[in-house]
């Protein structure tokens, strides 16, 4: 059997001997295969497992999206990851993650390939209006105040059409599609690393304006019409701004603001 060398499931050694950071993957947890490094994750936060742990699998078999959704995630085709983070902050701010992670992808994608990336509230990166990466954002509160958080981030990097399901050939895609050649997953991952230290470093102390201005100028849909989903119900407005919290702040018909936050809601964009 022939192995393609970049297929290998990517190993600790590897990426440690990458990675100059000071907090983000200092202790990493590498598999052939997991059913979603989110709940390993998540597993390992109860048991007190420090803040920037990296989870990482060459497969999932029961990958997650949001709301009980599944996420494809087939053998070293992609990167499929989950970090835990302790920030101390209220519960109110967690949205935040998805856009800075966002923000931190894209401009790992833009560093190594020729790719402009667009973000798309609130968890997904999209090339030429298909997907090829999303954030899941799950919280463990204790006595009011946020315990961990667990950011889970899936990139398809090296996928062909073929890979993905019949049901989202035709709106998912790969940077290998879009590049029209293959990435190398541990330079893309350490670079994605990197760029999220940098952006969770100053977003624990505080900056947020800047996270949300970086995440703004990557979003074509500002002050454009939408259509937000939220069970079941159908909203239109216009996407007015983003909120200290990352929420999304939508302009009905007659003026007034309405607040979606991350979990439950997902946004339809108007073709006028
Ligand atoms: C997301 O959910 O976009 C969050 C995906 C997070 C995946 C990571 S992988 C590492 C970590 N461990 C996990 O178990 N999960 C995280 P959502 O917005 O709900 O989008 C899910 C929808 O995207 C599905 O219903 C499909 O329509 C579509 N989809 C599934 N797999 C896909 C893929 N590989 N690429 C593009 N779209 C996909």
């Amino acid at each position: 059997m022939v192995h393609n060398k970049k297929q290998l499931p990517l190993n600790e050694e590897e990426i440690q001997k990458r990675l100059k950071s000071k907090l983000i993957a200092k202790k990493i947890y590498a598999f052939g295969q997991l059913s979603s490094t989110n709940s390993y994750a998540k597993r390992l936060a109860q048991e007190g497992v420090p803040e920037g742990s990296l989870i990482i699998s060459d497969q999932q078999t029961k990958g997650r999206g949001r709301l009980g959704r599944s996420w494809e995630s087939p053998p070293g085709k992609g990167l499929w990851f989950s970090l835990i983070l302790r920030p101390d902050i209220s519960i109110d701010k967690a949205g935040i993650i998805s856009l800075l992670a966002g923000v931190s992808i894209a401009e790992a994608v833009e560093k190594i390939t020729n790719l402009i990336p667009i973000l798309k509230w609130p968890n997904d990166l999209l090339i030429n209006s298909k997907k090829f990466c999303g954030a899941l954002i799950e919280t463990e509160i204790e006595s009011r105040r946020l315990s961990f958080i667990i950011l889970g981030i899936g990139i398809n990097v090296n996928q062909s059409e073929v890979d993905f399901s019949e049901e989202i050939r035709n709106y998912a895609t790969s940077l290998q599609i879009e590049s029209k050649g293959s990435i190398d997953r541990l330079n893309l991952l350490v670079e994605v690393l990197h760029f999220l230290e940098k952006q969770y470093l100053e977003f624990k102390t505080g900056k947020i304006s800047m996270i949300l201005d970086a995440w703004k100028r990557r979003c074509p849909y500002l002050n454009k019409k939408l259509i937000i989903r939220q069970n079941a119900r159908e909203i239109e407005g216009i996407f007015e701004d983003l909120d200290e919290g990352g929420r999304l702040l939508l302009r009905l018909a007659h003026g007034e603001i309405k607040q979606f936050s991350v979990g439950d809601t997902s946004l339809k964009i108007e073709k006028n």
